[in-house]
């Protein structure tokens, strides 16, 4: 090491003010989730996002244009960029290199859900210390000026001083960094490829001219290629638009994009219109999605709401007699991600997902609304457009309050009228009953005869039921199934949704385990989704899961609910023809006590709780957008693949 890097570290990055050292790395062994949020998977791939984040920075600081990932066949996982290399000179106040500062010295904000969001400038290494004192070892090795720097830890303890290993290019720059999660902190240290990612999926397209890449050494062709998976957005977030469209068609060629900064905030926003009727809008601060929105979000509706009405009554697209586009008018199939970098944002909400910085709102407000303005005087067709796509959407919502106040006077939700295919429970205690949304006549006669008549109700639905992406809201509202569901639950939908009014603990949707009932539960899913989330984020939503097989044997029955499961037991009851084994296809297939004995039993059955956690926001919206789109392959693909919506509740 020179006197040149001696002294660059100690420029302002490494100032004995932005450095707060406040406690040994064992404290964070003491209360990981303190600082990671939880030793579960979701804290495990946290440690992966703290690494890459710091590369990110880099990026942002236009100085790196490539991260790479490798998950080893040990699970340990790698993470390298081409950024200058975290600086490698004596930290004049701890007298020890900035990297290892880095990595062995507890930064300030370093606690989750504090502070601790990172932009470009910002200070970084927040986290690498925490991730280093949660891994058995970490090994961080730097590129610089023809040299490899070396240094490792051991449960955050260090090995050996900073050390030249190698020589590489004098022009190759940038940092690795190798770590492998300690098992006595975490329940699990099995990384998921999909998890991760889906998350730099995000990442790439929130970071332009930035290149994530991800290898999993644990899974390989039939060659020994490994899987790899490779995310570039040139065009950001407008790149993010499109792909969220997914297959429905955009009203206009090009995404709408803005962007500026003002007070300190810097604002991205892109924005397409689809041919669908849902809105699709997802807030970012400082790349981390923000699920309850926040005042960014709200800059963005006010801005929108109000220069589009602007611009339709200075161009009498709306006559003086009617009334406003309402937001949610405009809203009407719209895709938009609207993107923050701000120095210190305050979250808030239930789970602090929510920015609340004032200045987001006049940030975002005050850009959108002078650039909008302006790219719909250039573009007039555009305009009209989005006016035209407004105002039908408004017709629309007016004739959907009709029929839904003509439909409350006729049945007033008070349980008199509750749906004539409804078997309901005798039980009025909410806390007790279960209801079973049942696909297919038939399979809901034999459910209503197995049920525990006291607790569970059944709802049987006939045939296919209506897929809500693709229709607008009077024909929703009138669909006879969708009514039913409606009146059976008690809570009402959107605006008038009342989740102390649900009229069981647990909404059980039951459906074939075949390529056609996983169709069917999401058609439901996205019902549910779409008209009450809440009722998704409270865990109220369970899928049942039937059997695949039966086995029997000297009069004993084993069910198995996956191929593995089958093996297992044909494993220890011996595989020969003494045994029966029968597939079934479906839930006609089994009479009323095999039904309850396997799906419904609640000492016996498997359930599994749905919950938006296991799917990044991202995902369920493109997801779903896949799923009711046109297209059939990827649709196909998609259930054929997997049902990961969900997540086991015993
Ligand atoms: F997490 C981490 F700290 F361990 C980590 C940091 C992990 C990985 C994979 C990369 C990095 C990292 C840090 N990549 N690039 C940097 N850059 C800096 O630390 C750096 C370099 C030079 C200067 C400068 O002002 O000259 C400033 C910074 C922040």
């Amino acid at each position: 090491m020179n006197t040149e890097n001696l002294q660059n570290t100690t420029s302002e990055e490494y100032g004995a003010d932005q450095i707060q050292i406040l406690k040994g790395l064992e404290a964070v062994r003491k209360r990981p989730g303190m600082y990671i949020g939880s030793t579960g998977p979701r804290g495990l791939h946290h440690l992966v996002y703290e690494i890459v984040d710091n590369s990110v920075d880099e990026a942002l600081a236009g100085v790196c244009d490539h991260i790479e990932v490798t998950i080893h066949e040990d699970n340990s996982v790698t993470v390298r960029d081409n950024g200058r290399g975290i600086p490698i000179g004596i930290n004049s106040d701890a007298g020890i290199p900035a990297v290892e500062v880095v990595f062995t010295i507890l930064h300030a904000g370093g606690k989750f859900g504090g502070g601790g969001y990172k932009v470009s400038g910002g200070l970084h290494g927040v986290g690498a210390s925490v991730v280093n004192a949660l891994s058995e070892f970490l090994e961080v090795r730097i590129f610089h000026e023809g040299s490899i720097y070396q240094q490792r830890y051991e449960r955050g303890n260090t090995m050996y001083p900073l050390k030249v290993v190698g020589s590489c290019d004098p022009e190759e720059h940038g940092t690795e960094v190798t770590f492998f999660p300690d098992r006595e902190i975490f329940e699990t240290t099995e990384f998921e490829f999909d998890v991760l990612k889906n998350r730099f999926r995000e990442m790439a397209f929130l970071t332009k001219n930035l290149r994530i890449s991800i290898t999993d050494e644990r899974q390989r062709n039939e060659n020994g290629v490994p899987k790899k998976k490779s995310y570039h957005a040139e065009g950001g977030i407008r790149e993010f638009v499109a792909y969220l469209n997914g297959s429905a068609t955009p009203l206009y060629p090009d995404v709408i994009y803005c962007e500026g900064e003002k007070d300190g905030v810097l604002v991205e926003v892109a924005l397409q219109h689809n041919d669908k009727y849902n809105e699709n809008v997802l807030g970012f601060v400082n790349n981390i999605v923000t699920p309850e929105g926040g005042t960014h979000v709200e800059g963005f509706r006010i801005a929108l709401t109000k220069v589009i009405n602007d611009y339709a009554r200075k161009n009498k697209l709306l006559k003086e007699s009617e009334p406003n586009l309402a937001g949610e008018d405009i809203r009407e199939g719209l895709t938009a991600v609207i993107s923050v970098k701000i120095g210190e944002p305050q979250f808030e909400g239930q789970t602090k997902q929510k920015l609340g910085n004032t200045e987001g709102r006049t940030a975002v407000n005050s850009i959108m609304s002078k650039q909008l303005e302006l790219i719909l005087e250039q573009t007039p067709s555009l305009a009209r457009t989005i006016v035209e796509k407004s105002v039908l959407a408004q017709r629309a919502r007016q004739a959907a309050r009709a029929a839904r106040e003509n439909a409350r006077r006729k049945n007033p939700l008070d349980g008199s009228s509750l749906p004539g295919k409804l078997a309901d429970c005798t039980d009025k205690n909410p806390a007790n009953c279960e209801i079973f949304i049942v696909e297919g006549d038939s399979a809901g006669g034999s459910a209503k005869s197995a049920r525990a008549r006291a607790t569970q109700a059944i709802l049987p639905l006939r045939g296919k039921i209506l897929n809500v992406q693709k229709a607008r809201l009077d024909r929703i509202y009138n669909n006879a199934e969708i009514k039913a569901m409606i009146t059976a639950f008690g809570t009402g939908i959107q605006d008038d949704f009342d989740i102390t009014k649900l009229r069981y603990d647990k909404i059980i949707i039951m459906t074939d385990a075949d390529v056609d009932g996983a169709h069917i539960a999401t058609l439901m899913l996205t019902f549910l989704y779409r008209f009450m989330p809440e009722l998704i984020k409270t865990g109220h939503v369970y899928l049942a899961m039937p059997p695949l097989y039966k086995v029997e044997r000297n009069r004993k029955t084993w069910y198995a609910y996956s191929d593995a499961e089958l093996d297992k037991i044909l494993q220890e009851i011996g595989r020969d023809q003494l045994n029966k084994i029968q597939r079934y296809k479906g839930l006609g297939e089994m009479d009323a006590s095999q039904l309850w004995e396997t799906t419904m039993d609640p000492e016996n059955r498997i359930l599994k709780r749905v919950t938006m956690d296991d799917l990044s926001l991202t995902e369920i919206e493109h997801t779903f957008d896949t799923l009711m789109g046109e297209k059939v392959e990827p649709r196909r693909e998609f259930i054929e693949e997997n049902a990961k919506y969900a997540s086991i509740d015993a």
